[in-house]
């Protein structure tokens, strides 16, 4: 329905503590700032700025929003589907409000957003909705989505371009994946950091060589 629910709020998820969202955009930057020099990305430049030789300037071209984290549920304040059930399920209470460590394995860069994988434990994985892989996924996707494993959708949003949703780093990581699944990286590149790969049309993809955790609370969020 498209019944407000009282109390429900906008989205569910673990939220960084301060001290770590510092930790994370820092390091996060630095990533981009290596991404800008090397010479693979930038054969690909027009992809991001729509003409050729020009650079991009990461720290203007990818905008935050709100506190850094990684979303469970979005509830929409009761408009979505499922979310007065997801608040209401006993894992959901009792784990509002404790500390969390989350899991980055990797990041990813698409002209659209700026994104942090976030592998969730099996503990976490309780946390995942019902078809959340899939919400608001466009019709492409849903057949790659279903043969990822639950929870494959997780992420932090680190930016987005003007004018994008966040909601769309998400769905740019699924058709990352989808296309990793599918052998279709074309250059790869060893950095410090891990193991970039490029999927073609701007979508980078850095594996960790290792994880970045980062302290959090499972909590929810209200405008
Ligand atoms: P994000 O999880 O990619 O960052 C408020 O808009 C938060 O809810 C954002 O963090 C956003 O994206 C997430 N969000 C918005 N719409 C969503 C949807 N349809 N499905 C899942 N998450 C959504």
């Amino acid at each position: 329905s498209e019944q407000k629910e009282p109390g429900l709020p906008l989205f569910f998820g673990w939220f960084l503590l301060p001290e770590e969202e510092e930790r994370i955009k820092c390091a996060t930057m630095d990533f981009l700032k290596t991404l800008d020099t090397l010479d693979a990305f930038k054969q690909h430049i027009s992809e991001f700025t729509g003409e050729a030789e020009k650079e991009v300037d990461f720290e203007q071209y990818f905008q935050t929003t709100g506190p850094l984290h990684c979303t469970a549920k979005f509830c929409d304040y009761g408009k979505a589907e499922g979310a007065k059930e997801y608040a209401e399920l006993e894992v959901v209470k009792d784990s509002f409000d404790k500390s969390d460590e989350i899991s980055v394995t990797a990041l990813i860069v698409t002209p659209r957003t700026f994104g942090a994988r976030v592998a969730l434990t099996e503990t976490q994985i309780k946390l995942w909705p019902e078809g959340g892989d899939k919400t608001g996924a466009p019709e492409a996707l849903l057949a790659s989505i279903e043969a990822l494993p639950a929870g494959s959708r997780a992420h932090v949003t680190l930016g987005c371009s003007a004018g994008v949703e966040a909601a769309q780093t998400g769905l740019d990581l699924l058709e990352i994946l989808a296309l990793q699944k599918e052998g279709k990286e074309c250059t790869q590149v060893e950095m410090e950091l891990g193991t970039l790969s490029y999927l073609g049309e701007g979508r980078w993809f850095l594996a960790l060589r290792e994880a970045i955790t980062a302290d959090t609370k499972f909590s929810s969020f209200s405008e």
